[in-house]
């Protein structure tokens, strides 16, 4: 058991993002075992879960003339446009049938903002709006986290650079995580986590 000061974060292990969802990172289901085992070892576990209003600002289908993958400005920055995925209440948006989803402590829901997306499970993607994971994770004594889950090199990667930005000591066990990579974001991803001083296992 580690100490009471870690805390595990599972990232989004949802249908739609494993084989078969709305848009599936390849590999996802295979985290799940992974996740599964590593529950019983910390005190304090959050799960997020990403979850979006019908026709969000990040869906290509909601923006004339966009495909999914092709990049818009939003009013705060550059925005990747997705298949519609997670979207609240449907089956894709719950968590994969096999992860123990009964032991969370706490789950964080994001990007149920029409406006915003939210790949941190700690800051929108206006990097100001804050999920309230912060002051959750002091409040519980944490000041060490670990993050495992979907995808790599988009919301583990968001969250994991925010909390190390917080002051959070970040591990990232990359064994229970897995990717899109959109033209090597894998390789930034892995690059900026470990420029923000994330350790990755
Ligand atoms: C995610 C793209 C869009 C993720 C969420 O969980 O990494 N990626 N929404
Ligand atoms: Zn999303």
């Amino acid at each position: 058991m580690r100490p009471k000061n870690e805390a595990l974060i599972v990232i989004d292990v949802q249908n739609d993002f494993c084989p078969g969802g709305a848009l599936a990172v390849p590999e996802g289901d295979q985290i799940v075992p992974l996740i599964n085992d590593m529950l019983g070892d910390f005190a304090v576990k959050v799960f997020t879960q990403d979850w979006h209003p019908a026709g969000h600002s990040s869906f290509a289908s909601s923006h004339a003339a966009k495909q999914p993958y092709d990049m818009i400005q939003m009013p705060y920055g550059a925005q990747v446009l997705w298949p519609d995925h997670c979207v609240q209440g449907t089956d894709g948006a719950a968590f994969h049938p096999d992860l123990r989803s009964d032991p969370a402590n706490l789950i964080i829901r994001k990007g149920f903002r029409l406006q915003v997306d939210s790949y941190s499970a700690f800051f929108e993607n206006d990097q100001t709006t804050p999920t309230g994971l912060e002051g959750y994770l002091r409040t519980r004594g944490v000041d060490t986290v670990t993050l495992v889950g979907l995808a790599t090199d988009f919301c583990v990667n968001y969250s994991a650079q925010d909390a190390a930005r917080l002051g959070f000591k970040v591990a990232v066990d990359l064994s229970a995580c897995r990717a899109i990579d959109l033209n090597g974001s894998l390789d930034q991803a892995r690059q900026a986590m470990e420029k923000a001083g994330c350790i990755l296992r």
